[in-house]
């Protein structure tokens, strides 16, 4: 049977960036998982349940390639398939794993917030880039502190992420003030932290993120201004531990130019990467549910945390093709 629409949906909703945001994109992963267990109509075996649960994970992995939050909250989810006896006990173990993969996210975020916000001294100026709602928490707890003052904030060009961080802090009533991102090193002076976000964290502890944040953490180390990456355990990747290169996504040219300049210069060629690699000495600490980190012990929460996706590394890089039998 075909799947069904909420299942879709979320999947053209986190391929457009309607749904976006690493986080966000792992938990509404689960949520489709979730959505497609409880609205399966087919035949109630194990197998065919089996089957038609990998086909969901497998449309919602192919949606972006570069946050592997997105696969790993798909294999946590799914591996709960394995060695299940009946249909009715298969279902139910799908929606149990995705409620708790939601609520663990969400419980681990907030204790980002408490670890991260007591690494930032009182009355500090904070710089933030693209929009992560990981590092949103941080800045909002440091400031209902008194440890924010005020926020330097990336418009975060092309996609202009940094308007809905900035309407954000403002919910929390933090002051922002907005800049282009070429202003970041003229700025740079007046900050005192860096507080960023990722997408992936690579076993040797670099930081993948939106495309500028290397350049933000350049222009901070110069300044020996610290940087910290507030990121929840999901984010990072197993298979960096077999020396795989994290795919950096390209988007539509169109989005850093409009489609009547392209045609008014045809043969122009448009890059649009949106994400890049940031090392691991440019960043002062990774801030975890599990603990403030330096990015040097990655390798720590590989092992100890994700050891559950690690069993799924003797498949290599392919997780799609490879979903069946890392969930088998
Ligand atoms: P850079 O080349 O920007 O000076 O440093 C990138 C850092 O990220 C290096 O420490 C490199 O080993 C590490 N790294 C780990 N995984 C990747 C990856 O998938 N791509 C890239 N470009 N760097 C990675
Ligand atoms: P949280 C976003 O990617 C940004 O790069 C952001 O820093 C990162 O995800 C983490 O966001 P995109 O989906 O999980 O906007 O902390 O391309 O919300």
């Amino acid at each position: 049977m075909g799947l069904p629409n909420s299942v879709l949906q979320i999947a053209s909703g986190i391929k457009t960036m309607k749904i976006r945001g690493a986080g966000r994109i792992a938990r509404s992963a689960a949520e489709a998982l979730k959505y497609a267990a409880l609205e399966y109509g087919g035949v109630r075996e194990v197998s065919e349940f089996k089957k038609y649960m990998v086909e969901a994970g497998k449309l919602l992995i192919s949606t972006r390639p570069t946050a592997v939050s997105l696969p790993n909250a798909v294999i946590f989810v799914l591996r709960n398939l394995r060695g299940v006896s009946n249909y009715e006990e298969a279902r139910e173990s799908v929606v149990k794993a995705a409620d708790a993969f939601i609520k663990n996210s969400e419980e681990a975020v907030k204790r980002i917030s408490e670890y991260g916000a007591k690494r930032i001294k009182e009355g500090s100026v904070v710089l933030t880039h693209c929009h992560s709602s990981t590092a949103v928490e941080v800045i909002a707890r440091a400031y209902s502190e008194g440890r924010v003052v005020k926020v330097y904030n990336t418009e975060t060009r092309p996609f202009l992420q940094g308007r809905i961080t900035f309407t954000h802090l403002r919910k929390y009533g933090v002051p922002v003030v907005q800049i282009p991102d070429s202003a970041v090193r003229y700025i740079m002076h007046e900050v005192d932290y860096v507080v960023v976000g990722a997408d992936t964290i690579t076993s040797n502890g670099a930081v993948v993120n939106k495309i500028g944040t290397s350049q933000v953490a350049l222009a901070a180390k110069e300044a020996r201004v610290r940087v910290y990456v507030a990121a929840e355990s999901y984010k990072f990747s197993p298979l960096t531990l077999i020396g795989e290169l994290v795919k950096i996504e390209y988007r539509d040219p169109e989005e850093v130019v409009p489609r009547d300049w392209l045609d008014k210069h045809p043969g122009v060629r448009v890059l649009n990467p949106v994400f890049d690699v940031t090392p691991p000495d440019y960043i002062d600490a990774i801030i975890t549910e599990y603990g403030v980190l330096p990015p040097q012990a990655s390798i720590l929460i590989l092992i100890d945390k994700l050891g559950w996706t690690l069993e799924s590394i003797k498949y290599s890089e392919n997780i799609v093709e490879n979903l069946e039998k890392i969930i088998e």
